[in-house]
């Protein structure tokens, strides 16, 4: 066994697997960015090495820096957890010419999943079932076309080198294919540098069923599947395993196809391997397709750990150091139903638009595991994805497991951001959902509904004010005057509204607030507040921003009296960049007219784009930014013509 890993990367999974690897004994070091100095995985790991900027291309990229680090502080190994260079065969390649061990599949086997049609025709030929279509070399547009009918309308146009929805375009009819194709090519182009696209029949209700699979380079085991159907634009919102519906012949079918495709490309270490489901009439063993193998350890892994009772990244540790498979098939088996939330975040009514912030209180509940990169205190940083942490529970049956996700979600509490939790919360408590009805389309088919805002009601008010006010824990004689209860006011700002609220403090026990218009009595009994006999809500404070912890987390900002006339709305002739991103596209020229909500550019941030608009009619007087530009928060980019 190794006495020192080094861990190619941040957040949660750089501590995730610095837990196991020092449960097991093992040393570890972790590697920095400049943005990420004080950071938690820093702090867990035993040494820490610096590597370059915050922009990953200069540091959690850098394989030359990594394998320097690895090398100058005796690590024997590289853990490259997800994302960044976990899937680069030539970081694989350079690992292993400075020798070191990488933890993880060979440099062979990551390229042979690399490209889609090279990885169908090795599936077809281990037996593994891949979707009808076509994924020859011809990329004549008329020869696709050709293909395109001869498959049968719905198809997926999709790249080649692509993955997760990347270059992907879905033609429902012949006139829509050519226009298609041009675009898809264009994405895939851009995204990938590779043009050449494959032609899939459209399988209609898709369900998104990985298998986890765990091979020692010769033979391999399956640890079962996961259920990934809730997605949002491909990213993956909510897992399970296993699967509901799941039969147990559809099982064995799936884990053995995952096995085979596992043992025909020797494959070592911890993979997934993607299948998409016609979930249109329930579950099938015909019914399920090779769609990709992911080469990697995948984010919700977690969900496959709880059901089996396997540390999967034990595992990677002991394979990668030379033993064989740590178990045999019939070793493994399913224990009860585990579900993994993602909690990001991000500003979920505003399209979802990623958030950034410190974070003035992290907190989650015992019934859940949380796997988290941040700490109370840390920043959700601009440069990096925006998960805050994974939140994993686990049960006996499935309705057992996902009343206690509800349960974890409403008592998780996140201050100094807002967060996606009440998404994640509806989610849970969805009708459809509950029922096993998943479908990759759920959320967008729901949406409206699932983004709901919560509404702040008065005793939420009134929780605000008193922890603005300083009146939670009132001392016996302070501030009273010797003729009438103490009288104070605060102004709060929830959802841009600005809400007056004032309160007579009778004495330490009692307060009648007035808030909305209404007299809102709040009394303390047993050490608690209560409003109508109901505990108040906890609050946290940081700042100006005070946080309730209830309906998933409400934020209030008090205003400062002397600053109102600053808080009026910002410059509607300017539009800037929400946060540090690069420009990817201006669609803007000086002298255009534009009408409210038109797109104006393109700004690339967090891993997303994200589209810039006009926030009125008008006319642009000046373009202050170009594709490619690399931008600051708050930068302008666009200015229209005085109204
Ligand atoms: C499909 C499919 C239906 N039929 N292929 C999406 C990205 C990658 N994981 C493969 N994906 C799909 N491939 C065929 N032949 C459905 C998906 C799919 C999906 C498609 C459109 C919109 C959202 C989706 C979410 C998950 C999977």
């Amino acid at each position: 066994m190794f006495s020192k890993i080094l861990i190619a990367n941040r957040g949660e999974i750089a501590c995730r697997v610095m837990e196991t690897a020092g449960s097991m004994g093992v040393a570890t070091v972790a590697v920095y960015s400049g943005a990420d100095a004080q950071s938690k995985h820093v702090t867990l790991a035993d040494e820490a090495v610096r590597i370059g900027g915050p922009a990953p291309a200069d540091s959690y990229l850098k394989g030359d820096e990594i394998i320097r680090a690895a090398l100058s502080t005796g690590a024997q190994a590289i853990h490259p957890g997800y994302g960044f260079l976990s899937e680069n065969p030539d970081f694989v390649e350079a690992v292993e010419a400075a020798g070191l061990i990488f933890i993880g599949p060979s440099a062979s086997a990551i390229r042979k999943m690399g490209l889609k049609d090279a990885a169908k025709v090795l599936m077809e030929e281990a037996g593994v079932p891949v979707v009808p279509g076509y994924h020859g070399a011809n990329q004549d547009p008329e020869h696709l076309f050709g293909a395109a009918d001869a498959i049968g309308y719905p198809v997926l146009i999709k790249a080649v080198a692509g993955g997760g929805g990347k270059g992907m375009r879905l033609v429902e009819r012949p006139d829509d294919f050519m226009e298609a194709l041009k675009s898809a090519q264009g994405e895939a182009t851009t995204a990938f540098g590779n043009p050449d696209v494959l032609i899939e029949k459209y399988i209609q209700k898709p369900r998104h069923i990985e298998v986890q699979i765990f091979g020692d380079g010769s033979q391999a085991v399956h640890l079962f599947e996961r259920d990934c159907s809730l997605q949002r634009r491909h990213q993956k919102v909510i897992e399970e395993a296993p699967a509901p519906g799941m039969t147990e012949e559809m099982r064995a079918a799936m884990g053995q196809a995952g096995v085979r495709a596992a043992e025909a490309i020797g494959y070592k270490g911890a993979g997934t391997v993607e299948f998409i489901v016609d979930g249109s009439k329930g579950l099938r063993p015909d019914g399920f397709w090779f769609m990709e193998m992911n080469t990697r350890l995948q984010v919700e892994h977690p969900v496959t750990e709880l059901i089996t009772g396997v540390d999967l990244v034990e595992w990677q540790l002991r394979v990668a150091a030379g033993e064989n498979l740590p178990a045999a098939q019939e070793d493994l088996s399913i224990t009860g139903h585990a579900f993994e939330a993602r909690l990001y975040a991000e500003d979920v009514p505003k399209g979802f638009l990623p958030a950034t912030g410190t974070l003035t209180h992290l907190q989650f509940p015992k019934i859940a595991r949380a796997d988290s990169g941040v700490r109370a205190g840390d920043t959700i940083s601009p440069w990096y994805d925006p998960m805050i942490s994974k939140v994993i529970v686990h049960g006996s049956t499935r309705e057992v497991a996902l009343s206690r996700l509800s349960r974890a979600l409403v008592e998780t509490q996140v201050g100094g951001t807002v967060t996606n939790l009440a998404f994640l919360g509806a989610l849970a408590a969805h009708e459809g959902f509950a029922k096993g009805e998943v479908d990759t389309d759920l959320i967008g088919r729901d949406l409206e509904t699932l983004v709901l805002e919560p509404v702040a009601a008065p005793r939420h008010k009134v929780a605000a004010a008193m922890q603005a006010l300083d009146l939670i824990d009132v001392a016996p004689d302070a501030g009273f005057t010797l003729w009438a209860p103490l009288h104070r006011a605060v102004e709060l700002k929830w959802q841009d509204e600005i809400c007056a609220i004032d309160v007579q403090v009778e004495d330490q026990n009692r307060q009648t607030w007035t808030v909305d218009g209404q007299s809102v009595i709040a009394e303390k009994s047993q050490g608690d507040w209560r409003i109508d006999g109901v505990v108040i809500p906890e609050t946290a404070t940081s700042g100006s921003q005070i946080s309730v912890f209830d309906l998933y987390g409400l934020m209030f900002e008090v205003v400062d009296p002397l600053d109102r006339a600053g808080s009026a709305g910002g410059d509607s002739n300017v539009v800037e960049a929400p946060m540090p991103g690069l420009v990817k596209a201006v669609f803007a020229e000086a002298g255009q007219a534009v009408a409210e909500g038109d797109r104006l550019a393109i700004l690339e941030a967090m891993k997303m784009e994200h589209a810039l608009l006009a926030a009125r009619d008008g006319v642009v007087a000046e373009v202050l930014a170009a594709a490619g530009d690399q931008v600051e928060a708050g930068a302008a980019l666009v200015r229209l013509e005085e109204e």
